[in-house]
């Protein structure tokens, strides 16, 4: 049986079909349903409030809050590929910054993404295969430390970089305390074979049950359910990923912070705990309750937008903009879509981004809001959607990105304006076409609030203002994916295929939409990536890794795929040319069955 098809995270069921979802406010509340069973669980599984879980909350969090009491000697890394990396960069580096404005902290984060810096931009899926890799780099950045606290995070459990780090810290376990963050239940962990290794993501975080029986390691895995789109962990297991990391600082700061009782005392730590979640349960369900219409537009006019070969921007400053272009980097993996169709800027640029390697460089990675203003700006046309992220920070004084907004609105494309506070700019919303006010309603939270000292309170309110700005861009992105004709049933139909988990996502997707065998589903998308009707004997044997090499950039793969194997007697060249034609594979399959 196809391990992927009962895995809850990173792949998983239909439940719904956002692909023909009826209306754009469905889009919204089916994407919110899904997005809560973080807090309510799936089925029968431990979730988020079980014992055990908040037991390995609880334990990751007294570690914490030790590093934080330490931090010469010691450090905390977070870890992950693709959408999780890009999680744990974001996280780290805010909480530095809190700890760099408290008198007495210092900042002792770090993290590690797999394929370095640039992947926090642009997707570099093969190298989440390199368990190798992932040991090399962990045990560079910490040689000097005495202890490191390592999250590790892959939501559906399957990351090789960061199974292999996980094992360098079970080998070192006198100075590496590891958590395991993802999603699904231990026993679906990912037992594929790994290039160039003796053991499976599954083996080895299997072995880190006894490291945690003996306290010396917390895995925190609830299970959460399966994505609203199959495999696209970047929605509810990042945002559950931002819960998790979120509670685990406010709690162990709020220790650090002077109420030194805490760390002891169990039961309040857990109180603390299932009052934050309760928090981040209230906020990621009011606001598209609220906002549903509002979304709902801007879901309209950014599908508008890519379905028009138009853009989709976004721009901003600090933490609220920088989710502009964490969200816009999921886009090409996700959906096959080009790098310029989806783009954030923030104002600062690279400085700003605040990543280890610093600028990286070339006109093509420029996140500046002066590489907007130079490229992009000028071709605006009524075909794009520029979105104008935590527009309620942009003040006057922001001079850079003020006023390119104002020369945005003097454009024929669709500005709109997302808001995370009272609108204090009336400069800034004047003359948009839409706005999304995602204020929080505080007073509702403030007998959560009251427990902790103003500073971390301010804390508080921004991540659970970021989390919320986190769904709404990705139910604008998604959405606007999915009027684009990317999205089939639940399944991304035109995700690239470009590592070893995305290879087998691919064939279980076409298993499962045409019926056919797994061999022949692996021998159609072979062709598909080759662009050949015969495969050689070289290709049909190479390792996967030689064809995500080879081929991984070839667009289109899977509805080549889905004509070759759904058309009798369908050749590539045939099935390339209705696709030109007719680029939703929708439109394709029916074209070519009539003829
Ligand atoms: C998924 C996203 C991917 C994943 C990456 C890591 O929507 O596009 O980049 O984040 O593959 O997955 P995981 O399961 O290890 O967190």
């Amino acid at each position: 049986m196809d391990p992927y098809s009962y895995q809850w995270s990173g792949t998983g069921r239909v439940r719904w079909d956002l692909g023909v979802a009826c209306c754009f406010n469905d889009i919204v509340s089916q994407i919110s349903k899904c997005d809560l069973e973080i807090f309510k669980g799936w089925m029968d599984h431990e979730n988020i409030f079980s014992d055990r879980i908040l037991q390995a909350l609880e334990d990751t969090i007294h570690k914490a809050t030790q590093v934080f009491q330490n931090p010469t000697k010691s450090c905390l890394v977070m870890s992950g590929c693709g959408t999780s990396g890009r999680l744990g960069f974001y996280v780290s580096r805010d909480i530095n910054k809190f700890l760099c404005r408290q008198g007495g902290l210092t900042a002792c984060c770090d993290y590690l993404i797999a394929g370095g810096d640039i992947a926090l931009l642009r997707s570099t899926e093969a190298q989440e295969d390199d368990p190798n890799l992932g040991r090399k780099v962990l045990d560079q950045l910490c040689a000097e430390k005495e202890y490191v606290l390592y999250i590790g995070i892959t939501c559906g459990l399957s990351a090789a970089y960061v199974a292999g780090q996980i094992d360098h810290c079970l080998q070192n376990l006198d100075r590496f305390y590891p958590v395991l963050i993802g999603f699904n239940p231990l026993y679906q962990a990912r037992d594929h074979q790994v290039e160039n290794w003796n053991q499976t993501c599954a083996s080895v975080f299997n072995r880190m049950q006894e490291a945690q029986s003996q306290n010396k390691a917390a895995i925190l895995n609830p299970v959460i359910g399966p994505e609203p789109i199959t495999g696209s962990s970047r929605m509810k297991g990042g945002t559950a990923t931002k819960v998790l990391l979120d509670v685990i600082f406010q709690v162990s700061l709020h220790t650090v912070m002077g109420d030194t009782n805490r760390s002891s005392n169990n039961s309040s730590s857990r109180g603390t705990v299932k009052k934050l979640l309760n928090m981040y349960y209230k906020v990621l369900k009011d606001i598209p309750d609220r906002r549903q219409d509002d979304i709902a537009m801007v879901i309209s006019a950014a599908g508008k937008s890519l379905n028009s070969n138009g853009h989709l921007y976004y721009l901003g400053k600090d933490h609220l903009g920088m989710l502009g272009l964490i969200d816009a980097s999921e886009c090409p993996p996700t959906y096959g879509s080009d790098f310029e169709d989806v783009r954030g800027f923030l104002q600062g640029g690279f400085s700003s981004w605040g990543n280890k390697e610093g600028d990286l460089g070339n006109s093509q990675n420029d996140i500046s809001i002066e590489a907007f203003t130079k490229h992009n700006l000028l071709h605006l046309t009524a075909n794009d959607t520029v979105i104008l992220v935590g527009s309620s920070s942009v003040k006057e004084d922001d001079a850079e990105l003020f006023n390119v907004w104002k020369e945005v609105k003097k454009t024929a494309a669709t500005t709109v304006c997302l808001a995370t506070n009272q609108s204090k700019s009336q400069v800034i919303d004047e003359g948009v076409n839409l706005q999304i006010n995602l204020q929080i309603h505080w007073a509702q939270l403030e007998k959560y609030m009251e427990e902790f000292p103003t500073s971390l309170q301010q804390q508080i309110k921004n991540n659970l203002m970021q989390i919320s700005t986190k769904q709404t861009l990705n139910m604008i992105s998604t959405g606007a994916h999915i009027l684009k004709g990317k999205v089939y049933h639940n399944y991304m139909i035109d995700l690239k295929l470009s590592n070893n988990k995305l290879f087998y996502r691919g064939i279980s997707i076409i298993v499962k939409l045409l019926g056919v065998s797994e061999d022949k589903a692996r021998n159609a998308i072979l062709r598909s990536m080759y662009r050949m009707d015969d495969l050689t004997t070289d290709q049909t044997e190479a390792q996967i890794s030689q064809h995500i090499l080879n081929a991984s950039n070839i667009p289109k793969v899977l509805p080549v795929t889905i004509l070759l194997l759904g058309i009798k007697g369908c050749t590539i060249e045939r099935a390339l040319q209705t696709l030109t034609e007719y680029p939703a594979i929708r439109t394709a399959f029916q074209t070519l069955s009539k003829h």
